[in-house]
């Protein structure tokens, strides 16, 4: 299982003879592909391949993997019949020579009872994946049928399907005051912060700004991408004033999404500029009254009737506001004032 990951940028020199020796060795495999294999024939027309995975696919570290053989048949080890091979599963390797019994070892599989599929543990992080056909003696056929090598990313944690995350107080359209409360939903799965390795848990990040983060790799960390390592369930957010999309994602204990990935759908929000917010009356509707809904507190349908109108008295006799259910500047500032010290 091993992986080049240079923890320091190498020297220029270095550099290109590392380069030097990556093409070295492809043009060599390529030329073996092509001249060497051994004893036995392959089919016209042969192929090996993965069926339902590809390069880049993101699976769980326990997974079951599908071996495809076009124009041949699988027999097992031993068994010479024309036409026929086992297959060899090569993990984290290159391919080995094409005229010598494939090696047996954690890198090389052998399936020489002529299995078509197998359970396969990874551990996490990128792995590449390799099927390469043997004859009887495990000896690749000529010319010699191997597929595509593969990329996957191997992720520790699996998450139920029903696990749901989702801003409990944000919907998509939504206007928002710069600064705010969000609430973070989690269905089917529980909380747990960063380095607690539970199954079924995971912490909550939010994406602003940016594209959902890569499977089997950490989030990153900045300002665009928010870890609750802590546990949270809510946070303080404060936005300029514009248009955002906004994401929540769960990590698990070492910030890597789960498989199947545990996000919400990306919503926008339209943060509003604070002294270019409407008067709000009874009577009106729209985004501008759900972000008040969403301040005060309850239900967000964009209609401003009673109940709002009940929630925006309640809220100015509170704050010693004229308490006439209008929500003018006066108002606006103090609801964001409110939102602010929620959490100090
Ligand atoms: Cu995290």
């Amino acid at each position: 299982m091993t992986s080049i990951t240079p923890t320091r940028a190498p020297s220029h020199a270095r550099c290109l003879a590392l380069m030097v020796v990556i093409v070295a060795t492809a043009i060599c495999s390529h030329a073996d592909a092509q001249t060497k294999g051994g004893p036995t024939p392959s089919a016209p027309g042969a192929a090996v391949y993965f069926i339902g995975l590809k390069d880049g696919d993101t699976i769980p570290a326990k997974s079951t993997i599908h071996f495809g053989l076009r124009n041949m048949s699988v027999a097992p080890a031993g068994i010479g019949r024309k036409y026929t091979g086992h297959h060899h599963l090569i993990i984290d390797a290159p391919l080995p020579p094409l005229d010598q019994p494939i090696p047996n070892d954690p890198n090389h599989l052998h399936f020489g009872a002529g299995q078509t599929e197998a359970d396969v543990t990874l551990p996490p992080g990128k792995h590449t994946l390799q099927l390469l056909l043997g004859d009887k003696d495990h000896i690749p056929h000529s010319p010699p049928l191997y597929s595509e090598r593969i990329t996957v990313n191997v992720v520790k944690h699996t998450a139920p399907a029903n696990a749901k995350v989702y801003f409990e107080n944000l919907s998509d359209g939504q206007y928002m005051p710069t600064r705010m409360i969000v609430r973070f939903g989690l269905l089917n799965m529980g909380v747990a912060p960063a380095g607690v390795d539970k199954p079924n848990t995971g912490h909550h990040h939010l994406i602003i700004d940016a594209p959902p983060p890569p499977a089997g790799e950490p989030i990153p960390n900045d300002f665009n991408h928010l870890h609750f390592g802590a546990g949270q369930t809510q946070a303080q957010v404060t936005l300029p004033p514009g248009r955002h999309t906004l994401q929540l994602v769960l990590g698990d204990a070492d910030h890597v999404l789960h498989y199947p990935p545990v996000m919400s759908k990306p919503i926008a929000v339209i943060v509003a500029d604070p002294d270019q917010r409407p008067i709000l009356r009874p009577g009106a509707s729209g985004p501008a009254v759900a972000a008040l809904q969403a301040q005060l507190g309850i239900a967000a349908d964009g209609a401003f009737g009673p109940a709002t109108g009940q929630a925006v008295t309640e809220f100015q006799n509170g704050a010693n506001l004229n308490a006439d259910a209008v929500v003018g500047p006066v108002t606006w500032k103090a609801l964001d004032d409110l939102s602010g010290s929620r959490t100090r």
